[in-house]
């Protein structure tokens, strides 16, 4: 295979999970702008999300977010992944919620009443449940837990409780499961977070075993805080899990990955490759929400941008940048990964589209299909999904 032929190839084999909440409703704590045609239930997310797969190629699997997505009937989530193979699709990751019911004032697997402590984990459990159902491999955790004052609870004593119900968790696995940890710096709680840093989730999925791994969010981390050398990390130690793009400007922004700092994006995804993470064995979501922007284009743009940065990593001449390190050439290595960066993949991806038969500009074809026009119109009455359903 030419080297040409190799990027397309590994082009062609990537995807990317968009997350079902997505395309609900969402807002900051001032105002949740609706927008017309909003999905009403987990189907008619997945008719969306359907469309942004249809139309990159490269979006195979949504991430459920349990109870925002949970279903009842006869069929529940079995029928929910049959419906999402109906369109060509497949249920990803189980994200658990463990922060919107009151009784998780105070934390939930790390409260410090065992009362609440069981419930969380019940859910968790649960979940894990509805990963049967749904045939999903990955279960991701992300604790709201932590502390807002020196003193208010004991910080050693929760890291106890959390290792306590992780590993219940964990033992609840299946052979072919995962628990994805995701850490962040900050917020809700303010003093102390649980699980605030990649050292603190690592030592954790350490412990717990293999199947255990960290998931790296691009948002939550400190400014400037370099986020691949905690990537190169991860995949070292064969931890890395997988991640949840998205960027940011001050915080956890929740913006379509690769629109604040492509350059970072693109530094993470040549780490990705240069350490054999470009598998499945690494989880590529998107953790995304859409405010004030439409919707399913956003999801689709986001997609191309993580398609965008993976073409430029796959671009660095590896053997150029191995010659200048090993020779000490400081500014020439630089100008090999520059070189890659400041390479406009564009038409590469737009042949890489047309040969799998799809419109070489994902997101012009979208706005001809006429679907935002069609939900809006159909999609009337009942509640718009969000971050409460
Ligand atoms: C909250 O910060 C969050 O964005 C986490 O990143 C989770 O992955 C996501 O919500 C879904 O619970
Ligand atoms: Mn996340």
């Amino acid at each position: 295979m030419t080297e040409l032929a190799a990027v397309k190839a590994a082009l062609k084999s990537q995807a990317v999970e968009t997350p079902s909440w997505a395309y609900g409703n969402s807002g900051t704590r001032f105002k949740v702008f609706t927008q017309p045609g909003v999905p009403r239930d987990p189907r008619e997310k997945l008719d969306d999300a359907a469309k942004v797969h249809e139309f990159t190629g490269a979006a195979p699997s949504v991430a459920l977010h349990i109870p925002w997505d949970m279903v009842d009937g006869s069929d529940g989530y079995a029928g929910l992944a049959k419906y999402a193979e109906e369109r060509g699709l497949r249920l990803g990751t189980i994200n658990s919620n463990t922060f919107q019911d009151d009784d998780y004032r105070l934390g939930s697997i790390c409260h410090p009443h065992a009362s609440v402590r069981r419930k969380a984990v019940d859910h968790l459990l649960h979940c894990v449940d509805i990963m049967d159902a749904t045939g999903s491999r990955d279960l991701k955790l992300w604790f709201a837990d932590g502390t807002n004052y020196p003193g208010q609870d004991d910080i050693r004593g929760r890291q106890d409780r959390l290792a306590e119900g992780l590993a219940e968790v964990y033992a609840r696995l299946g052979e072919d499961q995962r628990m994805l940890l995701e850490y962040k710096l900050f917020e809700p709680a303010f003093y102390t977070m649980d699980v605030p840093d990649w050292g603190t989730a690592y030592a954790h999925c350490l412990k717990l075993g293999p199947r255990a791994r960290v998931v790296v969010d691009t948002g939550h981390h400190a400014p400037g805080t370099n986020i691949e050398f905690i990537v190169a990390t991860l995949l070292r130690e064969g931890k890395l899990g997988g991640f949840d793009f998205n960027s940011r400007f001050y915080a956890d922004d929740d913006l379509m990955a690769g629109a604040a700092d492509p350059f970072q994006l693109f530094r993470i995804m040549y780490e990705v490759i240069r350490g054999g993470g470009f598998t499945p064995e690494v989880a590529f979501m998107l953790d995304q929400c859409h405010n004030i922007e439409a919707k399913i284009p956003a999801i689709i743009r986001s997609v191309m941008n993580v398609q965008e940065a993976t073409a430029k990593a796959l671009l660095v001449d590896r053997a150029a940048l191995a010659e200048a390190q090993r020779s000490g050439d400081v500014l020439a290595a630089n100008a090999v990964v520059m070189d890659a960066y400041n390479t406009d993949v564009r038409p590469l991806l737009a042949e890489v589209r047309r040969e799998l038969g799809l419109d070489s500009d994902p997101v012009a074809a979208y706005h001809r299909s006429g679907w935002a026009a069609r939900i809006a119109e159909e999609r009337v009455g009942g509640q718009q999904a969000g971050w409460g359903a």
